[in-house]
């Protein structure tokens, strides 16, 4: 048998100086949910995410919390390991930049550049953000109304003055454009893509790589007055997973060119410009793709400990459910815009889309299966264009789906899916099983194995958005463990008639205790109730 075609899809690896929060949570439950899509799809996947935890500006945060600062990593790291547990992320490994295999990694790549001539010793004078770890040219700078300079992020900047090592990133820019125009999915959405573009046309400087006016980070090789410069270091993280500087162990082979790195809009240019450069300049391939997503806002606001309204993704679990806020996070922007989390926004998809539409469905199919063909997969009878349009139209949905996940599309999938859901809830109305009940018992097995067979497959496919709810429902209509992948869809997989059904129990439950306390909202879904009219008659 032939191996499976492989997938490695990665997060940024974040800075241990922060609690994490739903911007963390969502670009890593983005990857987790490719990552379940693409293992369902028969990939062999390797998702990787991480902390970053070397630099100044984690130097500077142990030192305010008076720590040691492998200790201090230790202790926030721990924090990005507990969310990630408390998502339900699926991650393979969990890679820390202070870990062994990653200095052996970093320096192997430093000494290939070095000794390829790719880096040269010299001295920087500019600019520097240490929140963004960044440097800038004063031509991106501005002056704020307090007189200090800032960088087009908002983060005040500190002219920097010392020996450094430099990358000649400025003999890539042509090799950039070339390989930009000849990879033109490398970046996506379209928009940074052209902002890259324009970057690299405007001509690049070659960038400083090491500092010398704190330690906190992996040594230089043969010069370990300089420590790398943070980003160097971090973006290595990606090859150091899978098993660099041994290019030839098995891993990396069947693993690098990563399929995708997930970034947010912020980290484009480090993934799109700096990274290439620095591996096509070490002979490695560049990734496949960078996607850079957009940026949550609260209520309205940019996040900020100041302001104190940065949402921790525990809390919102706590408050509404775990799939319900994986679902949310996906559904609510379309997949690399800006958006905005609300309370109201959430309650209603809570209700909405789940507790109204996806779980009433199932609940009420399920329900009326329990208590007219006892308890079994009903037997159908010959199917009515009807129910073959409805079959069809759930059926498609895979394909449907591999286009729009692939492009990182989530919520034209998902509006496709919920497409299939409102047309299932109309054809429960309009076939009316409860008066075929009374009329025409065999007509009535017949909807209910349709709407059975409907319900499986959406729930197969919301299986990476919501794998906790769905592996209940999945449960409910007896599908076995080795039924529920993609292997497995259509006809193929089909419900056995006959098969006993356990006892059906709601899985998407209404968002009603502190409905009333969230400002400003209205009830906008109507109300349904926990067992649904059908499901009595
Ligand atoms: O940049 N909305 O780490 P970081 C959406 N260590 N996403 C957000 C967000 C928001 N409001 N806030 C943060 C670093 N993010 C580097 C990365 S990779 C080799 C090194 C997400 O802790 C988004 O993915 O500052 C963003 O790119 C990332 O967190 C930045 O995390």
């Amino acid at each position: 048998m032939s191996r499976p075609e492989t997938y490695y899809i990665t997060t940024p690896i974040y800075y241990v100086n922060d609690v994490p929060h739903i911007g963390h949570a969502y670009t890593s439950l983005a990857c987790d949910v490719l990552a379940r899509f693409m293992r369902l799809d028969g990939r062999e996947v390797r998702f990787l995410t991480g902390t970053d935890e070397h630099g100044q500006k984690v130097d500077k945060a142990a030192k305010a919390a008076g720590m040691d600062q492998k200790l201090f990593a230790d202790r926030v790291s721990e924090n990005f390991r507990a969310l990630a547990k408390a998502m339900n992320f699926s991650n393979d490994d969990f890679i820390r930049t202070t870990e062994e295999r990653h200095l052996r990694s970093c320096q192997h790549l430093w000494k290939v550049l070095a000794d390829r001539g790719e880096i040269y010793l010299g001295a920087y004078a500019g600019w520097y953000a240490v929140r963004d770890e960044a440097f800038y040219g004063e031509d991106e700078l501005a002056t704020g109304p307090d007189g200090k300079k800032r960088a087009p992020s908002g983060a005040e900047v500190e002219w920097v003055e010392e020996p450094s090592y430099f990358f000649r990133l400025s003999a890539w820019q042509e090799r950039l454009l070339a390989f930009y125009e000849s990879r033109p999915d490398f970046i996506a959405p379209s928009s940074r893509r052209n902002e890259v573009l324009s970057f690299v046309k405007g001509g690049l400087t070659d960038l400083s790589v090491s500092r010398t006016s704190f330690n906190w980070g992996i040594p230089v090789p043969g010069d370990p007055k300089h420590v790398m410069y943070v980003w160097i270091d971090a973006l290595t993280n990606y090859i150091t997973a899978v098993g660099y500087p041994d290019t030839e162990s098995a891993d990396f082979r069947r693993f690098w060119p990563a399929d995708l790195h997930m970034v947010g809009k912020d980290i484009v240019r480090f993934h799109t410009v700096y990274w290439p450069a620095m591996l096509m300049a070490a002979g490695i391939e560049p990734p496949k793709r960078v996607f850079a997503h957009g940026w949550w806002t609260i209520e309205g606001q940019k996040m900020s400990k100041s302001l104190g309204n940065v949402v921790a993704p525990q809390a919102l679990i706590e408050q509404y459910g775990l799939d319900q806020t994986r679902y949310f996070l996906l559904r609510e922007v379309p997949f690399g815009n800006d958006g905005d989390f609300s309370h109201r926004a959430m309650v209603n998809r809570t209700n909405g889309d789940l507790a109204n539409d996806f779980g009433n469905l199932a609940q009420r199919v399920l329900s009326m299966i329990a208590k007219n063909c006892d308890g079994a997969v009903p037997q159908p009878g010959p199917f009515t264009a009807a129910d073959q349009s409805l079959l069809g139209s759930a059926r498609a949905l895979l394909a449907k789906c591999r286009t729009e996940f692939g492009q990182q599309a989530f919520h034209r999938g998902l509006d496709a899916i919920w497409q299939v859901i409102g047309a299932a809830n109309r054809y429960v109305d309009e076939q009316a099983p409860w008066t075929l009940k009374k009329t025409d018992p065999p007509r009535m097995a017949t909807v209910l194995y349709v709407l059975a067979e409907t319900v499986r497959q959406l729930a197969l496919l919301t299986q990476p958005i919501m794998p906790d709810s769905t592996g209940r429902l999945l449960d409910q209509l007896a599908v076995p463990a080795d039924g529920r992948t993609f292997a497995s869809w259509g006809e193929g997989g089909a419900l056995e008639p006959g098969t006993p059904l356990p006892k059906p129990e709601g899985v998407f439950p209404r968002f009603v205790e502190a409905e009333s306390a969230v400002q400003g909202h209205e009830a906008t879904s109507p109300k349904i109730e926990v067992t649904p009219k059908d499901a009595r008659r």
